[in-house]
This record gives structure tokens, sequence and C-alpha cells, in this order.
């Protein structure tokens, strides 16, 4: 195994003058110049991107909090570790490697790698999910859904209700709702032809994207895993987030503060049956994802499906020196000062937007802070998609690029193809990880307040050109 370093294995010392500040456990050794652009020219480049910020050129983008996913920046020991990379078509050393890491961070003693987190969507759907089925969730995320929908079973969202008031300070807003997961379980049919739905497995997302990037709590996840197996049904995580969910049980959670993260990322995997994983988040990897099992039979079901959508199992739509980067991502992204920087870091923003007066999702959840359109543009009716249109007025204002989670990216009802209105229209600011400064976020509270400053003038849209499916990617509007 080759000697690369790892950071901090003690865990922060909240006596410690760095850990309160919040300040970065790194230092910075290669630099990417980013560019500022004039108003005028991103009226111009808004323009003519159909006021998509998709069809952006990221040249054009000050600070592009879009996603984090694929964004982080990796570490000196990441970027050795691709030299380590073993690019045999089959038995690679580096898929033993990541094997190991999924065996000795999250416990499970099968993976088959995917390419991102919806191959390993569309690997495990396939295996397991029919037409008709249903898949409860506490909240999918848009891949998860569409991925459950093309399968020609629906796709259940259950979290617990406060889920959807943009302000009740609860501390573990993505529970699922337990009393809706068991009336769903028990009245679960067998799935014998088409009216007869059946549930083929319950996935849980961690921490919950489409809610606020809020978490669950490690008694939600016991309850809901003891439920599943009273149902026979299995349990699944949808675990981008893992690492930042198990931080805020850590800090949270009554009887988790003392408790390393490793052992508390150990426990949450510890009640399912398996996970997908999209390594873009908290794999700290730019491209990667798999599946995690404990199932032999499942495994052998699934690499079937493996083998003809991603590839040999031993790689899995991945080169060798990616599952040595992800390997060595899964280790460092459960070091306890990483996690305290990153979840302040992102918390540090949301402070900010509210001293502003900028309508924010609370509490602020572990990888991005959302903006409340609702709120943030009180007069503009849900049909003029309020918060694509905030997503395009921060970029003019500041050349910040964040996403619109609201009714674009809900899409149509399959069956009548009305427009979804889901209960929060958002704008998410997701934060890379170990990417930018406070300065830069300091850059994008002020963009937020100029916003907000001259919100009156702002008239909303309408699409121009709407896809059939995924209309949030390739969808072109105009201004009203
Ligand atoms: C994001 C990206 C991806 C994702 C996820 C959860 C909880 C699975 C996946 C799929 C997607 C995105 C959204 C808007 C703009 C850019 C990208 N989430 N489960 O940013 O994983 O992307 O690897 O296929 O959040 O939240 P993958």
């Amino acid at each position: 195994m080759a000697e690369v370093k790892t950071g901090s294995r003690t865990g922060p010392d909240q006596e410690d003058p760095a850990w309160s500040s919040g300040a970065e456990p790194f230092k910075i050794k290669v630099v990417e110049p980013i560019h500022r652009t004039s108003r005028a020219e991103r009226e111009r480049l808004i323009e003519k991107a159909g006021y998509n910020l998709f069809s952006l050129r990221s040249e054009s983008v000050y600070i592009d909090l879009l996603t984090d996913s694929g964004t982080a920046a990796m570490s000196d020991s990441q970027w050795a570790r691709l030299m380590l990379g073993d690019e045999a078509y089959a038995g690679s050393r580096s898929f033993y490697r990541l094997k190991d890491a999924v065996a000795n961070v999250m416990g499970f003693p099968l993976v088959i790698p995917t390419h991102q987190g919806r191959a390993a969507e569309n690997v495990l759907f396939t295996t397991m999910v029919n037409p008709g089925d249903v898949v409860p969730n506490n909240m999918h995320f848009d891949t998860t859904q569409a991925h459950v929908e093309h399968r020609g079973a629906e796709a259940r969202n259950l979290v617990r209700p406060e889920a959807y008031d943009p302000v009740a300070d609860v501390p573990f807003k993505g529970d699922i709702d337990l009393d809706s997961l068991e009336a769903t379980l028990a009245g679960k049919k067998t799935g014998a032809g088409p009216t007869g739905e059946s549930i083929p497995l319950v996935l849980i997302t961690v921490t919950c994207n489409s809610g606020g990037g809020q978490p669950v709590s490690m008694a939600n996840l016991r309850e809901a895993a003891g439920i599943c197996r009273r149902h026979k049904v299995p349990l699944f995580l949808d675990a981008a987030r893992f690492a930042e969910n198990a931080y805020f049980i850590k800090i949270r959670e009554p009887g988790f503060a003392g408790k390393p993260i490793r052992e508390i990322v150990r426990e949450m995997f510890s009640y399912v049956d398996g996970c997908t994983m999209s390594g873009k988040k908290d794999g700290l990897v730019n491209m990667g994802g798999f599946i995690a099992l404990r199932s032999r039979a499942l495994y052998e079901r699934a690499t079937v499906w493996a083998v003809l959508f991603e590839g040999f199992p031993t790689y899995g739509g991945l080169a060798g020196r990616d599952m040595e980067a992800m390997a060595q991502g899964l280790e460092e992204v459960v070091d306890e000062d990483y996690l305290a920087y990153r979840v302040g870091h992102v918390a540090y923003l949301g402070r900010r937007l509210k001293e502003a007066g900028v309508p924010i999702i609370e509490p602020v959840g572990g990888h991005a802070v959302y903006l409340d359109a609702l709120r943030f543009l009180p007069g503009l009716p849900r049909e003029r998609f309020p918060a694509q249109a905030l997503a395009v007025e921060l970029y003019v204002e500041g050349g910040v690029r964040g996403v619109e989670i609201g009714a674009v990216l809900a899409g149509r009802d399959p069956r009548t193809r009305e427009n979804r209105f889901p209960e929060l229209e958002m704008v998410r600011l997701a934060i890379p990880r170990r990417v930018y400064t406070r300065q830069h976020l300091d850059v994008v509270a002020e963009t937020c307040r100029g916003v907000l400053a001259r919100r009156e003038t702002i008239g909303g849209l309408a699409f121009k050109k709407e896809p059939p499916v995924l209309r949030h990617f390739t969808a072109t509007f105009k201004r009203i």
C-alpha cells in the first residue's frame, strides 16, 4: 500500500482556535485562475444561453456554485494515487483498494464500481425494480426519481412534513416519516401484474438533497431499518453525502458528541443492506461512483447489468486511477477536522445571508445554502419560475452560478403532463469541497443582497424550448 497522508486522525479539539474559527485544515498548493466579467457581458451571455445557467461556459462564471458534484479539489495524496492506478481490465489492484476502502469506511463486503451515482442507480434499479412497483424514499433526487420512473415504477417521497416548511427549525429535517413508511409497507401488494404494486426496496437519501441538504438522524435510520426488516423489504442509502450526514449526527444528536466520525459512519451503514454512491460528492473525486452490498446473491444479479451498462465488475466504468483517487477520498472525507471545516464553511454563508435579510432554508444544510425563492420574490406566480428567475439574476449581478431546485427541475407529471409545483421553490448555492475561500462566500452574500435590493424589477421567465425529460438541463427561456 502506498504511503499517503490522510490528515489528522485525532478529531477536532473545540478549545483550539483553528477549529472554532472554521479555518481550512489544508493549505493551497495549486491554484486555478478565475476571471471576472462585466455586468454588460453577463447580460449578453445569459441571454445567449437562453436564460439557462447550464448553457453558460464555465469561463463566463466567476463563482460556480452550480453543484458540489465532481467539483472538489483533490488532495496531494489523491493526485499521487492517480499514478498508482492499475489499468488491468480484470482483477485490477486498484479495484481491490477501492473495495478495501469501502469495507473499511462503510463496512460493506461487496462493491460494484460505476462511472457515477446515476449509473449505480441504473444498475441497481434494473436489477431490483419492475413496472408498477413503488419505491419509497425520504426525498428522491432528480436522477434517482428519473431512474425509478424509467423502470415504470413510482418514486414516492415520505419525508417528515416539516421538511416542506422552509423555516421549521428541526435538527434532522431529512428524516423519513416513520408512520408513512409503516403504512406504505403494510399496504404493499404482491407485485404480480400491472396493478399489484410491490416495494422492491426503500431508499433513504443522506443528506436529503432535495429537502435542502438536511440530515437524517441515527434514530430515524435505526427505526426505518426495523420497519423494513419486519416487512422484509431491503433498505438502501443514497449515500452521496454520507460523511456530512454523520457530522450532523455528531453535533446534533444526543449521545454522539463523543463518538469518532468513523464509528458513526459505520453505525449508519450497519442498518442498511447496501447503498448507491456518487463518489463526486463525499468521495471527493471529479468522477466515480459505486454500489455497495452485503448480499452475494444480489451482487451476482447486479453484476450482470453492470457488465452490460458499465464494464467488467472490477472497473465498472472507471479507470484504475479513478478508483485509487476515490478510495483515498473515502478515507479523507471522514476526517473530523475536514468535516468541521466543511460544515462550518457552508454555515458561514448561511449566516452572512441571514444577516443581509436574504430568505434561506433553515437550518442550513451540509453542502449548500438554499435561497427560498417564494419569499425572495413573493409577487411572482409559480408559472413564471421564480427560482429560475432568481438564479439568472444572481449570475447577472455578480457572476455567481447557482441552480434552480423548483418547478423547472420537478418537470411534468408523467401521466397528466401537468407542471409539477413542488412545495419548495429554491435556488441552491452548492459549495464545492475545498475549493472556495470565505472571501468568495462574502462575494456571494453581497451578490444576493444586491439582487434583493432590486427584486421588484424581476418579472420571471417562460419556456421557449422545453425538452420532454430532465428539462432543466437543456431548456431555454424568455424573460417576461
Ligand atoms: C447535485 C447532483 C447528484 C445526486 C444526488 C443524490 C442525492 C444521486 C445523485 C446522482 C446533480 C446535479 C444537480 C444540479 C446540477 C448539477 C448536478 N446530484 N443522489 O448537484 O449522482 O451525479 O454522480 O450521477 O445529489 O446534487 P451523479
